[in-house]
């Protein structure tokens, strides 16, 4: 009991000292006492919130690009007026050929060949005989037109002049289904004198049995058979024509 009557006391004289304390406070004069010793820091605040934008800077500098790709060619321009016609030139001057003569003949005679291969191959029949070529699209005509012909095609009528080519026209004659082919020669400048296109005699003829006849006096052409021998007929019928290149 003594001990509870001396807690209370004690506890009186503190919240005595409490009110005291307050009351000096609030109302009286402070004596400075003696300073205490300093804190420990607290703990960091909260984050404050963001400032207002602060003023407009300065104009940068102009900046410094690298060059772009090149831009698409415009449209053509309108043509000019047409320009004065100029001088006459002055006149050129050969230009040596520098190619050996042996290597110029060969380059003539390939160049001949080849152009003659062309020719023949635009032919639907063509047969190789030596240097030549018998050719022929199956035209039927009389002699003016077998003429004509083989001249347009920078040929010249076909005239066997050995039994080889004479053999080689027969195989014509079968290429063709034909019955009679004409030959290049007449005898219209002088009868019984048959000559080729260059009034040249003939070196080779394979005439048939009792030809030629120059039956009734008007057959100054020759016609080749199917068999291969040769009779003089009119100029004015109409066989097969075959060209020789
Ligand atoms: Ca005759
Ligand atoms: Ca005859």
């Amino acid at each position: 009991m003594a001990l509870l009557k001396h807690q209370f006391c004690v506890a009186l004289l503190l919240m005595e000292f409490v009110l005291l304390l307050a009351a000096a406070e609030s109302s009286c004069p402070a004596l400075s006492g003696l300073p205490g010793t300093p804190g420990h820091n607290g703990s960091p605040g909260r984050d404050g919130r963001d400032g207002f934008p602060g003023p407009k800077g300065e104009k940068g500098d102009p900046g410094v690009g690298a060059q772009g790709p090149p831009g698409k060619i415009g449209p053509p321009g309108i043509a000019g007026p047409k320009g004065d016609k100029g001088n006459p030139g002055t006149p050129g001057t050969a230009v040596p050929n520098t190619l050996p003569p042996q290597l110029q003949s060969d380059v003539k005679y390939l160049t001949d060949r080849l152009t003659s291969v062309e020719k023949v191959l635009g032919f639907r029949v063509f047969k190789k005989v030596g240097q030549k070529y018998y050719v022929s699209d199956g035209l039927v005509g009389n002699f003016d037109e077998a003429q004509k012909y083989c001249s347009d095609a920078g040929a010249k009528i076909v005239l066997p002049r050995s039994e080889v080519e004479n053999k080689v026209l027969i195989s014509m004659q079968v290429a063709l289904k034909s019955t009679s082919i004409y030959i290049g020669a007449t005898d219209k400048k002088k009868e019984g004198h048959f000559v080729d296109m260059k009034d040249q005699p003939l070196t080779f003829t394979k005439w048939k049995d009792k030809e030629p006849n120059d039956h009734n006096g008007l057959e100054d052409c020759i016609v080749m058979y199917k068999s291969g021998v040769w009779n003089d007929i009119n100029c004015n019928s109409e066989w097969h024509v075959v060209c020789e290149l």
